[in-house]
C-alpha cells in the first residue's frame, strides 16, 4: 500500500512539474512602471538624487513614452495588481541599462518580490547597446511563473546587493511589467502619476 501511495505521489509530482514548465496561456496584461506610486521614493542619479516623479524620464522607445530610472535601494518600484482569482502568471519585465554599462541581474543584485517572497529567476544582463542616442537599450526579460492570490498582490522590483552606480547598489531602468494569466487583472495605479503624465 505504501509503495502504491509513493507511486501515486511521484506521478502527481511529475504532473505538477509538467504544468509548471508549460507556458501559461491567457491574456497579456501590461502595467507601466511610470504609473506606480512614486511619491516618497529616493533615487540614485549620476549627479544628485531624483525623487518621486523625478524618477520618470520621457523616452520615445519606452512603452507609453516613459520609464522609471536612476533607482537605488530607497526606490523600490511597487506594482499593485488585483486578480479575480488565485492563479499562476508568467512575469516578464521590460528593462533598460540605465546607462550603467554591462550589468548582470540575478536574485542577489536585483530583488523581485511577489507578495513579499523573493522570486528565484535566471540571471539576465543589460547593456548600453550600440546606439549612442539610445543608451537604455530596452529589452523584455522573462522572469518566470509566479503565483497571484485573489485580491491585491504586490510585485516589487528593487536594487539588491551590487556596486553598479559609483559603488552603490542600483537597478535597471524599468519600462513595464507584463503578466500572462487566465485570471482577470487590474492595476491599482497612482493618481499623481496619471495627473502628471497623461
Ligand atoms: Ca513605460
Amino acid at each position: 500500500m505504501k509503495k502504491f501511495l509513493a507511486l501515486i505521489l511521484a506521478a502527481m509530482m511529475m504532473l505538477s512539474l509538467t504544468a509548471a514548465l508549460a507556458d501559461v496561456e491567457g491574456t497579456d496584461y501590461t502595467f507601466e512602471a511610470e504609473y506606480t506610486e512614486l511619491e516618497g521614493l529616493e533615487g540614485l542619479g549620476v549627479s544628485g538624487s531624483p525623487t518621486g516623479l523625478g524618477l520618470v524620464t520621457e523616452n520615445a522607445k519606452a512603452s507609453n513614452g516613459y520609464f522609471v530610472g536612476n533607482l537605488g535601494t530607497a526606490s523600490p518600484i511597487t506594482f499593485i495588481v488585483v486578480s479575480d482569482a488565485d492563479t499562476v502568471a508568467t512575469l516578464k519585465i521590460r528593462v533598460g541599462s540605465n546607462i550603467l554599462g554591462n550589468c548582470a541581474w540575478n536574485p542577489t543584485t536585483l530583488k523581485i518580490l511577489v507578495n513579499g517572497e523573493a522570486v528565484q529567476y535566471e540571471e539576465f544582463t543589460t547593456d548600453n547597446g550600440d546606439d549612442p542616442m539610445d543608451q537604455n537599450n530596452f529589452k523584455v526579460k522573462k522572469i518566470g511563473d509566479i503565483n497571484l492570490v485573489k485580491g491585491e498582490n504586490t510585485i516589487v522590483i528593487v536594487a539588491g546587493e551590487n556596486t553598479y552606480r559609483s559603488n552603490l547598489p542600483s537597478a535597471p531602468s524599468i519600462d513595464y511589467i507584463r503578466l500572462t494569466t487566465a485570471a482577470a487583472l487590474e492595476a491599482v495605479e497612482s493618481e499623481a502619476s496619471h495627473d502628471e503624465l497623461d
